[in-house]
């Protein structure tokens, strides 16, 4: 069997390659990734970033430089400061620590998207293998109290269909979008055996963070209270657990490139107490730690420190 194609699963003799199916990618003499400030050749990216085995991504750039000082933390005991690959741009930030990368991504699918297969092409002409990607996140939670870590065994759109729909010269194209079982069966181990709140779920993926939501606290009010509290029970009912603004452009890119990939978000408001994030800072800033805390057992249970 042709490596390059292999479908998710590696063996020791075939390395499994991020499949980048656009032929004119290898044939470019020069690849400017825009977004991460990075040029192939002039950047030696072989050399900077071949050995990377795995992919962190979520939102905000900040909780990304903390995440890779808590990596760099665990590497040296001195913990020096992560370097940002992506600093000539104010678009994203890519830090590398061991052979982890930490990138953000911003909000939505459209800054994901950009920046995920900047990333994928980064990783193919590094010459990259084996590679998982993680999308380690924050949600809006229904049902569950604030704090517990959705590991996504299903992510959805708005219609509830497990797809990342994109118009491509005016038609529709609906890309697949399914987590790996593997990995989010284990990362479910992972979460019961460090005690940590968590469940497996239904992720729905949101086009906006206000009415695309359901909430009531914007700028706009197209609907009322009791539309709003039937809408997220429903979801309920349809066995959604939480709602983001990334998971299904994530997992369908991945999906595309052959990546296994996970998601795994805490929930920072229940959605059914109310429309509002309300816990303070510090509450926050624990609750983020957990998805993270989650990824490193991951790894360590891969050999990797
Ligand atoms: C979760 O949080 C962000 C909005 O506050 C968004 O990026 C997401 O998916
Ligand atoms: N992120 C979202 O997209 N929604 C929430 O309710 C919380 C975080």
């Amino acid at each position: 069997m042709n490596c390059y194609h292999t479908v998710l699963k590696s063996t020791s003799n075939c390395k499994r390659m991020a499949t980048i199916p656009n032929q004119r990618i290898k044939q470019m003499k020069d690849d400017h990734l825009f977004h991460i400030g990075i040029n192939v050749p002039k950047d030696d990216v072989s050399k900077l970033f071949g050995d990377v085995k795995f992919v962190c991504m979520g939102g905000s750039a900040k909780r990304m430089a903390a995440y890779a000082r808590l990596m760099e933390e665990r590497l040296t005991a001195e913990g020096q400061e992560p370097y940002n690959y992506a600093q000539s741009t104010d678009r994203y930030v890519l830090y590398k620590v061991g052979q982890v990368l930490f990138v953000n991504h911003g909000i939505g699918i459209p800054s994901l998207s950009t920046v995920l297969q900047e990333i994928g092409k980064l990783l193919f002409h590094a010459g990259c293998s084996d590679v998982t990607f993680f999308r380690l996140g924050t949600s809006g939670g229904i049902g569950l109290d604030p704090g517990t870590v959705i590991i996504s065994e299903k992510v959805v759109n708005w219609e509830l269909q497990q797809q990342w729909n994109l118009p491509v010269l005016g038609k529709m194209v609906h890309n697949p979008a399914v987590p790996n079982k593997e990995i989010y069966s284990k990362l479910k181990a992972i979460a019961d055996s460090l005690s940590l709140p968590n469940c497996l779920g239904t992720t729905m993926c949101c086009d906006d963070f206000y009415e695309g939501q359901g909430r009531l606290d914007g700028p706009f009010s197209s609907f009322s209270d009791e539309d709003r509290d039937a809408y997220l029970q429903h979801l309920q009912d349809k066995g959604v657990t939480n709602m983001e603004m990334e998971s299904v452009g994530f997992v369908a890119l991945c999906n595309k490139m052959n990546i296994p990939c996970a998601v795994i978000c805490v929930t920072v408001v229940d959605r059914l107490k109310g429309d509002q994030i309300t816990a303070d800072h510090d509450h926050i800033l624990q609750w983020e730690k957990r998805p993270i805390q989650i990824f490193f057992e991951y790894m360590k249970k891969h050999h990797l420190k």
